[in-house]
């Protein structure tokens, strides 16, 4: 298969040095189907969710290189988000049609859980995912949009989706335009200042297709978020800066798939939704563990995670 992103860089994953395969290949699911009741998607979603984190530890313990902690605690907003809320399609994508909703991974450190969510998604062929952190792989640790297509952004240095996300909305309203901006933010991430100017520009602007989804996992790398510089009250702050507030559980696809579709708010104001997440969730010697931020499963590990995601415990 021979993938051409934007820009002219052609990458072939016949020319790079592959990581093995996983045990089984990952079912590109796509989008919830149309017409499926509540159920029905919820069900959709948590299969899906369940083939991003199974196939994500395994790429990761391969290359030896990922976040896996921080990767588990967005991967049920990403897969609602991809599937079942925002108005795009890999035709959509692939085409760049500007009236696409735009997704923005700004803790950028989590990049395999978006590389693995668009090939369940159908934007990305899953061979590809076995170059990740390769030579020469468009998959790098971090976001690159140059290497990407579906990539809206590249990320990594943390504080900087948000700010390119408060510009992309303004440009949709600038054009008339109903497409949404959604960006998915860490909790230790909002310590860089940048978050707070951007913050206030959204909410003097009234960006009601601006969304702002924090993973609230109250961890950050090597300590709690409280330990370091803590936020709280984050709702009150975001709403002293004009953004309308929802509080949820960040696992639950109910609460994701009712807070993702209250946006465009009616309130005219951008939206903020704090989740209440868990580093690792929901694989039990993960789950809340700081180390889990960037420590690399072994063997052992990956076993366990993939029998107890099997088994759907903790779910
Ligand atoms: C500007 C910047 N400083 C430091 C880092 C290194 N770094 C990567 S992830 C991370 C912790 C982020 O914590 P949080 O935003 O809470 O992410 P999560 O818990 O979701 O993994 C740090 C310090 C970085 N990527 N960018
Ligand atoms: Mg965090």
């Amino acid at each position: 298969m021979t993938y051409v992103p934007p820009f002219g860089l052609v990458h072939d994953p016949g020319d790079l040095e592959l990581l093995p395969p996983p045990d089984r290949e990952i079912e590109v699911l796509g989008p919830v189907p149309p017409g499926s009741n509540r159920a029905a998607a919820i069900a959709h979603l948590r299969r899906a969710a369940t083939e991003v984190r199974r196939r994500g530890i395994q790429t990761i313990h391969e290359a030896n290189l990922g976040h896996v902690g921080g990767e588990y605690s967005i991967t049920d907003a990403l897969v609602t988000l991809y599937l079942a809320v925002m108005n795009i399609s890999p035709e959509q994508v692939e085409a760049q049609d500007p009236e696409r909703d735009r997704l923005i991974l700004s803790k950028g450190h989590t990049a395999n859980a978006l590389y693995t969510t668009l090939a369940v998604g159908g934007y990305l062929d899953p061979i590809v995912l076995r170059s990740f952190a390769r030579g020469g792989s468009m998959l790098n640790g971090h976001p690159s949009r140059r290497k990407v297509t579906a990539v809206e952004a590249s990320t990594g240095p943390l504080g900087h989706g948000l700010p390119v996300a408060v510009g992309v909305a303004i440009s949709g309203t600038l054009s008339h335009s109903p497409r949404r901006t959604f960006v998915l933010l860490g909790d230790g991430e909002l310590q860089e200042g940048s978050n707070w100017e951007a913050f206030m520009t959204a909410g003097n602007r009234h960006l009601a297709n601006l969304c702002a989804f924090i993973d609230r996992n109250r961890l950050q790398q090597g300590a709690s978020v409280a330990e370091t510089n803590e936020l709280e009250p984050l709702g009150d702050k975001l709403r002293a800066f004009g953004w309308e507030v929802l509080s949820i559980n960040g696992h639950d696809y109910g609460q994701l798939l009712d807070a993702f579709g209250s946006v465009p708010s009616i309130a005219g104001r951008p939206t903020a939704i704090i989740a209440d997440t868990h580093k690792g969730y929901p694989v039990s010697y993960m789950r809340d563990q700081v180390a889990w931020h960037h420590k690399i499963p072994d063997e052992a590990h990956v076993a366990q995670a993939l029998a107890e995601l099997d088994g759907g415990s903790g779910r």
